[in-house]
């Protein structure tokens, strides 16, 4: 998909906020600064659409993006990370589960990880969550730029192997800065969303 207009619709805490347009969702979740807004960026040709930040655990709200009029994207806020007070933490699992249990429009999620490491407990709780809930699964190891690339396929069967990735579902190696697996991304988006 080209993309030439991007904007964001709304930061919801509850379904009576989601956007009402009907259109298919995408979203993406994944630990806190693992480069989720940075994806979205990357996708839609813009620096700083989706926020990024470089302190991570501020967004605490469900940002809805709408891409050319056909579809949402959805940054989900990050887990994992330890400075958000107890009292944030305790509103984030119903949030999110709320939003992945109910959400009609949702089409596929996108559980972002960090190709440098094995997944941590949560990006793996986050993948069995999607599986679940029988929700198509997209899971985009991030930062591949930082692995030099004779060493991508070891990286990408300890990121499949920790996840316990099911063959059904897709698997991206991407970097926002050499924007490595765009392309295949987009294939994969455009296909869920069945336009
Ligand atoms: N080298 C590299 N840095 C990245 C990549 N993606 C994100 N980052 C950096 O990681 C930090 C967090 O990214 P952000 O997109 O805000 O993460 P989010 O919290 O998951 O939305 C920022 O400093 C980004 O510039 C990538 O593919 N490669
Ligand atoms: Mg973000």
């Amino acid at each position: 998909m080209q993309v030439n207009q991007a904007e964001i619709l709304i930061s919801a805490v509850a379904p009576k906020q989601y956007p009402d347009t009907g259109l298919p969702e995408i979203a993406l979740a994944g630990r806190s600064n693992v480069g989720k807004s940075s994806f979205i960026n990357t996708l839609i040709n813009r620096k700083n659409l989706a926020r990024t930040s470089s302190k991570p655990g501020k967004t605490q709200t469900l940002n809805f993006y709408l891409i050319e009029n056909q579809f949402h994207f959805v940054d989900v806020p990050g887990y994992g990370y330890a400075k958000v007070s107890k009292a944030e933490k305790a509103k984030w699992g119903p949030m999110i589960e709320t939003y992945f249990t109910q959400r009609e429009e949702l089409r596929a999620g996108i559980v972002v990880v960090d190709s440098r490491h094995a997944p941590s407990k949560e990006d793996i709780q986050m993948y069995e969550f999607l599986k679940y809930y029988d929700i198509p699964t997209i899971v985009v190891a991030t930062k591949i730029d930082k692995i030099p690339r004779g060493k991508w396929n070891k990286h990408e069967s300890m990121v499949k192997k920790g996840l316990g990735f099911q063959p059904e579902d897709d698997f991206i190696l991407f970097s926002s800065e050499t924007k490595h697996g765009k392309e295949q991304a987009w294939q994969i988006i455009e296909k869920y969303l069945d336009l």
